[in-house]
């Protein structure tokens, strides 16, 4: 393929098309190397200064949610990225939400024991019958995530890993029968900066990198709500000066609060928690 076609293939365009009908799209060069080299540095920085922010191994994967704590502002500005979050809102119909946002790393070592399960990431109502995506919705989604790579994935790495049209399966084995043929499960592969939009319902795993994985890999995950939509966590926290923000577009867009985050507020924040929020009933 020249180039011309590769980057004509990635048209905005051509990218919606491919989430609307596949469930999930790429969009390669979403960050851009001065991009990550701050996050790099950082996510370095924090493993080794601050390690008690990191979750142990989880499928492979250390994690953490403790950057947004600490970086607000400059974090925001990759929660609201100027490549992807158009994206992002065109999914999800201009009701774009913050929902959760993490760094994971796997080193090297761990690569081959990074294997996840396939599933399909579910709010609490849809746990307890709620609808996991929006018929309505051309573009499916009552959540959409975006996962960065921020290390080159070969074919030896761990590699996010999706089934199309997957959405309505009540299980994998259920999707292999009824999808038939048109049943495929896509491994994604590229450059560092490249972003993996997906609506969340879409069956997805992390395959694990062969034994002989020098690399590993390290990823950002940030998922987003609708305004119509549960929050997707109930552990997620937002700092003061996003949530509280003088700025009513970044107030809103932070607005879906967690039963955590109302504590979070409540026990943290200098100015009091909205009224609106069930401050008093939360322990
Ligand atoms: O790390 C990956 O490639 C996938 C992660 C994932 O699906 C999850 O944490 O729910
Ligand atoms: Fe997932």
């Amino acid at each position: 393929m020249d180039k011309q076609k590769v980057q004509a293939s990635h048209s905005r365009e051509e990218i919606l098309t491919h989430y609307k009908e596949k469930g999930f799209a790429v969009i390669p060069n979403a960050l851009s190397q001065e991009e990550l080299d701050y996050l790099n540095k950082l996510v370095e920085a924090s493993l080794q200064q601050n390690p008690e922010l990191w979750h142990q191994p989880q499928d492979g994967a250390v994690g953490t949610v403790g950057l947004l704590e600490m970086h607000p502002l400059e974090m925001d500005r990759f929660i609201r990225h100027p490549v992807t979050f158009p994206f992002v809102q065109e999914v999800l119909l201009g009701e774009a939400r913050f929902a959760q946002f993490d760094f994971r790393d796997v080193t090297a070592e761990r690569a081959s024991s990074s294997e996840m399960r396939f599933h399909r990431d579910i709010s609490y109502y849809g746990t307890i019958g709620g609808k996991i995506y929006d018929p309505e919705n051309p573009y499916i989604s009552t959540y959409t995530c975006v996962i960065y790579y921020l290390s080159d994935v070969h074919d030896c790495c761990p590699a996010f890993c999706l089934v199309p049209n997957s959405h309505t399966y009540e299980s994998l084995d259920e999707a292999k029968t009824k999808l038939g043929e048109a049943y495929e499960e896509i491994p994604i592969r590229g450059k560092a900066g490249t972003a993996v939009l997906y609506n969340i319902t879409t069956y997805h795993t992390r395959k694990g990198g062969t034994v002989d994985c020098t690399h590993g890999r390290r990823t950002m995950h940030n998922y987003h709500s609708r305004a119509s939509s549960y929050p997707l966590t109930n552990w997620a926290t937002v700092p003061e000066v996003l949530a509280l923000s003088d700025d009513h577009e970044t107030r809103l867009f932070y607005s879906q609060w967690t039963p955590n985050q109302i504590k979070f507020a409540r026990d943290n924040y200098t100015r009091p928690v909205p009224a609106y929020y069930p401050v008093q009933s939360i322990k």
